[in-house]
């Protein structure tokens, strides 16, 4: 039995954590949940994730839940991988500003362009502001590259990357050729190969 177990459905938001635990190279194993049967809404599911979503990561006796937080704490937990940028390095600033860009500004900006609002709030209110703004600002972080802090990939790309490969699959992001030079570096990527070859495997299974 692994240390880390990842709590699963594919295709789903913890298709993110099982991209990066492959770059990670860990050991891990899968608990897989059936969303359909409603297997989430369990009480003992719910008893690891109160939210009642997918992913949840168990270390040891830790649980982790949020995408984007089981990422960021694997990076930290296995610095060997070199995923992450250290304490201390001053391109951490901008690491840290795309781990949390991507599900608090480019998502919701995502689903709410999916999903309208009946009245269109004000942008002041919004914490991404707008659309194409979000739009715009990943777009220029993603053109010079190859990655969002520059030569060296980390747990940034893996969350921004699989929002905008997520978005530009179902046609809810603009095409915009930064989105698909990145999109196209990163699945150039073995893990994120390995990653999509499994889960395809389990969606049919
Ligand atoms: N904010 C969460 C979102 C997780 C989420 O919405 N997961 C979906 C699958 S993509 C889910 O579990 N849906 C089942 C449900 O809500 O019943 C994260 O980033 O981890």
């Amino acid at each position: 039995m692994a240390d880390l177990t990842l709590y699963h459905a594919a295709p789903s938001r913890s298709s993110i954590v099982r991209w990066m635990l492959e770059e990670v190279g860990e050991p891990y194993d899968l608990h897989v949940l059936n969303l359909t049967k409603g297997e989430q809404a369990r009480p003992d599911y719910l008893a690891v994730n109160p939210m009642g979503k997918v992913p949840a990561l168990r270390h040891g006796d830790v649980v982790i839940t949020e995408a984007a937080a089981i990422c960021t704490y694997l990076a930290d937990a296995f610095p060997g991988a070199r995923l992450n940028v250290p304490v201390g390095d001053p391109r951490r600033g901008v690491y840290l500003k795309w781990l949390f860009f991507s599900p608090s500004c480019i998502e919701p900006a995502i689903t709410d362009r999916a999903f309208p609002r009946r009245e269109e709030p004000r942008r002041g209110t919004l914490g991404y502001g707008d659309f194409d703004t979000v739009m715009s600002v990943v777009a220029k972080g993603v053109e010079l590259g190859p990655y969002l802090v520059g030569e060296q990939f980390t747990t940034a790309d893996v969350i921004v990357g699989s929002t905008l490969r997520w978005g530009m699959m179902f046609d809810l992001l603009p095409k915009r050729p930064e989105f698909v030079a990145y999109v196209g570096r990163l699945e150039q990527r073995p893990a994120l190969e390995r990653a999509t070859a499994l889960d395809r495997d389990l969606a049919a299974a």
